[in-house]
């Protein structure tokens, strides 16, 4: 098993669970007064989620939610890179990375400082997977049934952790041909990228299956539906139901947790890895 990822750099250690928090740069302001208040408050966000623990932060600027309409690459780029380089500028100690499935956005945001790539479409965009390869950096992928305008209608799998793995060893076959490394991989099963209640549970809880492919895993279910169907919490209260999430997700295997409350979900991760490591 591979014990630790060298994200330009910046190497993150393996026998821990390592936090990454989330910052979107999805504008519903396009003014350029618009986009400097949106700078500084990300600069902000990330300043206060390394202080707090994270050791990644991940940067987007398509949102991949449900329904979610694309945007092109300029747009994305005009969206992520300055707050990347700002990240960069400020030596923040932790590795920023680029949420992205284009392969500009990914060429251009290793350029200005990110450290991984983690992309919801696993490189299956046309050049993403020679542009990954390129950067040298590692790579998340994650699985994804369908597109996210389209994904949550009626989902239905045969056995929902058999197909999952099955995708991502294929992933994994197609960036070994290019020449990535599968020392730079992690792998996701995406909860709620086309799953519904039932899958997403069975993921997490069989999430051992997945990690026998033998890479380290993310696992992101940080306010997601999922949760909302469980504590019936809407989208701004559903920290516990996330927390507790993250918690059972690292026990069960996953090496870093991609969350939006960062502070509680550290707390919460100490002290699962002190218990993981009591013999
Ligand atoms: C995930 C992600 C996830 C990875 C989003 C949301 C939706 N990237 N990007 N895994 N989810 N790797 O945060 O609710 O689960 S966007």
């Amino acid at each position: 098993m591979i014990d630790q990822l060298d994200c330009a750099g910046h190497v993150l250690d393996l026998s821990r669970t390592h936090v990454m928090g989330v910052i979107n740069v999805t504008p519903d302001s396009f003014s350029d007064g618009g986009r400097h208040i949106e700078l500084d408050s990300a600069l902000a966000a990330a300043r206060e989620m390394v202080a707090a623990g994270a050791s990644i932060i991940d940067v987007g600027g398509e949102s991949t939610r449900p329904g979610a309409t694309p945007v092109s690459a300029d747009e994305e780029l005009r969206r992520v890179l300055p707050v990347i380089e700002a990240i960069a500028d400020a030596h923040l100690d932790a590795v920023v990375s680029i949420d992205t499935s284009k392969p500009d956005v990914m060429r251009a945001a290793i350029a200005a400082g990110a450290g991984l790539i983690n992309d919801v479409r696993a490189l299956r965009v046309p050049g993403a997977l020679q542009a990954a390869a390129e950067c040298e950096v590692p790579v998340c992928l994650m699985h994804m049934r369908g597109e996210p305008g389209t994904m949550q209608d009626a989902p239905r799998y045969g056995d929902v952790i058999d197909e999952v793995c099955g995708y991502l060893t294929e992933r994994v076959q197609a960036c070994v041909a290019v020449g990535i490394s599968r020392s730079r991989l992690l792998l996701d099963p995406g909860v709620g990228f086309g799953k519904d209640l039932d899958h997403n549970l069975k993921l997490i809880k069989h999430l051992g299956r997945i990690r026998d492919i033998g890479l380290p895993l993310l696992v992101g279910s940080s306010r997601k539906r999922m949760i909302g169907e469980l504590t019936g919490a809407p989208m701004d209260q559903r920290l516990a139901g996330s927390v507790a999430a993250a918690v059972l997700a690292a026990w069960l295997g996953a090496s870093v947790v991609r969350v939006h409350d960062v502070r509680a979900t550290v707390e919460a991760i100490k002290v699962t890895d002190a218990l993981r490591a009591t013999s």
